[in-house]
């Protein structure tokens, strides 16, 4: 295959297309592709659209020009792999859709975009479905971007269909015609008031930002076409100011539009080095996403931030093979400064690693703490072994999921950001690694203690053949305070029991302590050794340990044993509006509301801190995301330990 890509002269730039779920991000970039000359589209047109899972990166030319662009999936289960496709963005392309419900689904993204002052535009998408007007979405958008949002284009209706735009930097009216170049038209006298309107406030945001504009503009001067694109360049690069573009991606409409706009403004390589403060003349490349192939093996997707990347070098220590452009697969003989491209088998790099001959760090999204768990093992016992290689490459592949054992119920733990995303974990094994995996809710690990204290004599005597087994002990149990765990001690006089046989009397305690009357391990006694008796030939460590285990195992119970679950503490973040919905939420799952605050550094954003039960945690997000649009999520530590109410509370089977 030719690589057509690396014939250009112009720096090659990566533009990554984020945004809420379904707005037809899909649609769009495979409608960019095609708007550049690159393959067909996979989907019909109008046709339905599978949800995007992972990114998708595709090389393409426009004008001459090489572009990566990335495909993202929108569900909030996936948000951390738009966001480590957006670590390769030169510019994000943020699309959402005409409908004010919806604007703050892309809340979470624009707040991530302004924190790193990623460079980005907003398209909206579906104009053919847009029944509300732009400056009402624009309103509605403002509130989650700390980044002034300004119209560049304004629609031009006709009854209730979009039919063309208004760019409102030439003021030139087109009209849209599907799979082809828009018309120029004369713009309608009946569209001149609101185009003027809009052009001013595209105007005025350009001048607050730029003293030589608003000058002009204080002088009642007309800035010229010219330095209006440039003032708008400069803004969109330095993440000052984020234009508002129109398309509908399944009929072509406004693509090449936003194809001009991305040439002229995204920023490259070169600047975006200086965003992340990386200065370097050598080769540095940094690995996007890692993937394994049924066959072929580890590919990983990398961008190169400096230097030419070419078969045959030697970063960190291993050597890079053949090197191929995402989408056409072709050979890429060098890859340059602003390119992504495809890597085989660098077997010991791990996703967000930054290659280079000699160390340098920048910065990578660190994966979002889970908020869903699932316990998880093979359908088959025979696929155990390829379970845990495919686990390994599961978590390597997508670092927002995580594998645990837990020692205390002996589940095997995969936790992720929502149902969505382990369900598509679940898929993956089956379909790419072959494990058919079976999944339930995870076992809580409960504990029990006891209520109230116990005296206690217990003779533990044996007589078979030889030698027989001959201990005798007292022993008082006492409940602790929550929290004091496990204690023993012994008030023996006289040698009573003899010290050697001690230990031995506290293994048999513990011994039964590892799983008491109500099925969990024991917490919070204490054990003292009062008294005893033994004999000369037939006791021993083991006579004495067993006496101890089965006298504790027998007072327990009589102990009015209770059982104890783990209650931990939780940070529950959303926007303010949401809050008495999370304040419900937490009450309704047996939670106690500790207090609420403004989120540190998100205006409009609430935290709400609890204490809640871990039973009740395990599908806590699913109504938590729909009682706040997707928004809200928690993190949480395990703080202690509490008297079971509801079901936990019963005895453990
Ligand atoms: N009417 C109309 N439908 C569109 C347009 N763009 C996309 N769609 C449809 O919207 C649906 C979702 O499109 P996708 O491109 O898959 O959306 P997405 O944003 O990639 O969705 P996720 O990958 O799940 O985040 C599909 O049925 C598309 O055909 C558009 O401009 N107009
Ligand atoms: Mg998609």
């Amino acid at each position: 295959m030719v690589d057509d890509v690396v014939a250009t002269a112009s720096r090659p730039r990566t533009a990554v297309l984020v945004g809420p779920q379904m707005v037809g991000k899909t649609a769009l970039f495979e409608a960019l592709l095609e708007a550049a000359g690159t393959s067909a589209r996979k989907h019909r047109k109008g046709g339905e659209r599978p949800a995007t899972h992972s990114m998708t990166a595709a090389a393409c030319t426009f004008l001459g020009e090489a572009w990566t662009l990335i495909d993202t999936p929108g569900a909030i289960d996936f948000s951390y792999e738009a966001q480590a496709a957006l670590a390769a963005a030169d510019l994000a392309i943020v699309v959402v859709e005409p409908v004010l419900e919806r604007a703050s689904g892309a809340a979470g993204l624009l707040k991530f975009l302004d924190d790193r002052a990623i460079p980005h535009m907003i398209v909206v998408n579906r104009m053919d479905q847009a029944a509300i007007h732009m400056r009402d979405l624009i309103a509605a958008l403002q509130p989650w971007s700390s980044r002034k949002l300004v119209l560049r284009q304004v629609p031009i209706r006709e009854g209730d269909q979009v039919k063309g735009y208004v760019d409102l930097v030439s003021e030139r009216a087109y009209r849209w015609r599907t799979g082809q170049a828009s018309d120029q038209i004369a713009l309608p006298d009946w569209m001149r008031p609101r185009e003027e309107e809009a052009r001013s406030a595209l105007v005025e945001a350009l001048a607050d930002l730029d003293d030589a504009l608003l000058e002009k503009l204080l002088e009642e001067d007309t800035p010229s076409q010219a330095e209006l694109y440039a003032a708008l360049k400069a803004d969109v690069r330095s993440d000052s100011l984020v234009p508002v573009l129109l398309t509908a991606a399944e009929l072509d409409h406004g693509v090449r539009r936003l194809w001009k706009a991305l040439r002229h403004d995204t920023p490259d390589a070169k600047d975006t080095c200086e965003r992340l403060s990386l200065d370097s003349d050598q080769v540095v490349l940094q690995v996007i996403k890692t993937n394994h192939q049924a066959h072929g093996g580890k590919q990983s997707l990398v961008r190169v931030w400096s230097g030419v990347a070419r078969e045959g070098l030697v970063l960190n220590g291993q050597r890079i093979g053949t090197l191929t452009r995402p989408g056409s697969g072709a050979k890429v003989a060098e890859a340059r400064a602003g390119d992504v491209v495809i890597a085989a088998r660098l077997d010991q790099v791990m996703t967000g690693q930054v290659l280079v001959a000699e160390p340098v760090g920048i910065d990578f999204p660190v994966a979002p703490a889970p908020v869903y768990t699932l316990a998880i093992g093979a359908e088959n016992r025979a696929d155990d072994v390829k379970l845990s290689t495919a686990l390994r490459k599961l978590v390597e592949e997508d670092l927002s999921l995580s594998v645990q054992h837990a020692e205390e119920t002996g589940d095997t733990l995969l936790s992720g950001q929502g149902e969505l995303h382990l369900k598509h974990a679940l898929e993956v094994m089956r379909s790419a690694f072959g494990v058919a995996v079976a999944s339930r809710t995870p076992r809580v690990a409960g504990k029990e203690t006891i209520r109230k204290g116990k005296t206690l004599h217990h003779r533990h005597k044996r007589q078979t053949g030889g030698h027989g087994q001959f201990a005798d002990i007292h022993l008082e149990i006492h409940p602790l305070p929550r929290g004091s765990g496990f204690r023993f001690s012994d008030r023996i006089v006289g040698g009573a029991v003899p010290k050697q046989y001690i230990p031995a009397v506290e293994e048999g305690v513990r011994e039964a302590l590892v799983k008491g009357p109500m099925g969990y391990p024991v917490v919070d006694v204490e054990v003292v050794l009062t008294d005893g008796q033994y004999h000369a030939v037939d006791s021993s460590d083991m006579a004495f340990r067993t006496c101890a285990r089965s006298a504790v195992q027998d007072a327990l119970a009589e102990c009015e044993p209770l059982v104890l679950e783990p209650i931990h503490k939780v940070i529950i973040t959303a926007p303010s509006e949401d809050t008495p919905k999370v304040q419900r939420l937490v009450s309704g799952r047996r939670g106690q509301i500790l207090g609420f605050d403004a989120r540190p550094g998100w205006a409009g954003w609430d935290q709400v801190e609890a204490l809640m039960p871990e039973a009740e945690m395990a599908d806590m997000i699913i109504d938590l995301r729909s009682l706040t649009q997707g928004l809200g999520s928690f993190t949480h530590v395990m703080d202690h330990l509490a008297e079971a109410r509801g079901k936990m509370a019963a005895k453990a089977a």
